[in-house]
């Protein structure tokens, strides 16, 4: 019975992401849904990437937290369209959630909706919420065995980002077997390497996000 209650709670969560793919196509809005561990540094990350391209193009964030708005403080300060969701003891975004925070926004004048999910390598995998690309960050201190560890990121994701390379020489971590393990799971996502403190390697993901946008958001819709 459990599993039946497990199976529902996705099924409708799934039909709500797919209301707001279809919000999202008809606005011509991209989706991205970044996840990673807490710490890992999705929120350095976010506030480097709309300070990078907000002359650019037209950026909101929605950001999941259990209780503060900390995260939407921050981003706030380099984004005008910013939406903090409280999940309090949840420790994933759902649809539902996102379709809140998607109706603070004027979606038809954005080109990208960035959502940072709940620090978390696990349940929002399972969690659609209606994104054109799921993005995986992992970090240097949080060990090489973390790919081999959450395949489902590996698998699912359109991009993997490896942060805090400038902590590389300070802590014991293995970056062949890091890329061997994510090889194995999947032989084509692209991997970057970044330090959002530093600043090294952002340009290829600036870049990264500009030809996501620069596309037709109907063809690269998950579906
Ligand atoms: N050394 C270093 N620290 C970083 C880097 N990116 C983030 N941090 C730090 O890691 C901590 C967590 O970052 P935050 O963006 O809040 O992570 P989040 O919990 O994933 O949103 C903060 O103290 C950041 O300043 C990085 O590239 N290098
Ligand atoms: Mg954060
Ligand atoms: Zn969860």
């Amino acid at each position: 019975m459990e599993i039946n209650v497990v199976e529902n709670v996705l099924k409708l969560n799934d039909e709500i992401a797919q209301l707001n793919r279809s919000m999202l196509r008809d606005a011509g809005t991209a989706c991205l849904n970044l996840m990673g561990s807490p710490g890992s540094g999705k929120t350095l990350l976010l506030e480097k990437t709309l300070s990078a391209l907000r002359d650019e193009m037209r950026i909101g964030v929605i950001t999941g937290d259990l209780t503060t708005t900390r995260d939407a403080t921050r981003l706030a300060a380099h984004c005008e369209h910013v939406s903090q969701i409280n999940t309090g003891k949840g420790c994933h975004l759902d649809a539902n959630q996102v379709r809140q925070g998607m109706a603070t926004m004027p979606l038809d004048e954005l080109d990208l909706l960035i959502i940072e999910n709940v620090g978390n390598l696990i349940c929002p995998i399972g969690f659609d919420l209606g994104q054109t690309v799921k993005v995986g960050l992992f970090s240097v201190p949080e060990g090489d065995d973390k790919p081999a560890k959450h395949p489902y990121v590996v698998l699912e994701a359109g991009v993997l980002l490896l942060n805090k390379m400038d902590l590389l020489p300070y802590v014991p971590f293995d970056m062949d077997l890091f890329l061997a393990d994510i090889r194995a799971i999947r032989e084509d996502v692209p991997i970057m390497k970044i330090s959002a403190a530093s600043g090294d390697g952002l340009d290829g993901w600036f870049n990264w996000v500009k030809r996501l946008v620069g596309s037709e958001v109907g063809e690269l819709l998950e579906t």
